[in-house]
């Protein structure tokens, strides 16, 4: 099995680059936020409680978000591996992560970082909430907080993942294309 965490700020282009990712190395693609935006829509207990946050820019309990990864993971016995996008968001999730995949002989074999600036983060968060109809995207405030949140709570996944020597940064500025060849050649090295 082969487990790899795209990681990076919001508006990085996790979710751009796992689309491809998912598609060339056959792996199943688990994005919290999509699994969130699921509940929401159907206005599931879930959905509300987690709505309370992210429309605030905030980080949704640990303890919602590792229950839907946990049934994800289960739910899926014959994945060859798993994209994890915008998960682990904190340490915790992070070890919580790693005992799930330890129940199934499993590790995170790579974690691939994704640095963009903020002004750039900013800007595209902005231009996709024109469009996307995503209340956390429209608002610059709460853009920023979400910024905010990922400093205070976020950064320190890449260090836990790099004690163990996991992690590899790759320039998330400039066309979709460079940043997957990029993106590939990581993965390539580790397969
Ligand atoms: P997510 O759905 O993960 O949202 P995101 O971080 O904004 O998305 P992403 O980074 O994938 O967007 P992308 O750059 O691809 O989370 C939303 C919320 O859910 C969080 O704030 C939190 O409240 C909650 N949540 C989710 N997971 C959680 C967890 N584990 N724990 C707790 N809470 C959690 O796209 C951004 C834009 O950039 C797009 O318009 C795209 O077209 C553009 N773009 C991408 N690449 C580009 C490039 N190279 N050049 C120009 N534009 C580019």
């Amino acid at each position: 099995m082969f487990n790899l965490i795209l990681f990076g700020p919001p508006g990085s282009g996790k979710g751009t680059q796992s689309e491809k990712i998912v598609e060339k190395y056959n792996l199943k693609h688990l994005s919290t936020g999509d699994l969130l935006r699921a509940q929401i829509k159907a206005e599931t207990p879930l959905g509300l409680e987690a709505k309370s946050f992210m429309d605030k820019g905030h980080l949704v309990p640990d303890s919602v978000v590792i229950g839907m990864i946990s049934d994800a993971i289960s739910d899926n016995p014959d994945a060859k591996g798993f994209l994890f996008d915008g998960f682990p968001r904190t340490e915790e999730q992070a070890k919580a992560l790693d005992a799930l995949l330890n129940k199934y002989d499993a590790e995170v074999n790579l974690v691939l970082s994704l640095v963009v600036n903020e002004d750039e983060l900013i800007a595209r968060l902005l231009n996709r909430g024109k469009s996307s109809g995503r209340s956390d995207d429209s608002n610059e405030a709460v853009i920023k907080d979400r910024i905010k949140e990922y400093h205070a709570k976020t950064t320190s996944v890449a260090d836990y993942y790099s004690s163990f020597g996991k992690v590899k940064e790759v320039k998330g500025v400039g066309s979709l294309e460079d940043i997957f060849a990029a993106v590939s050649n990581e993965i390539d090295s580790k397969l």
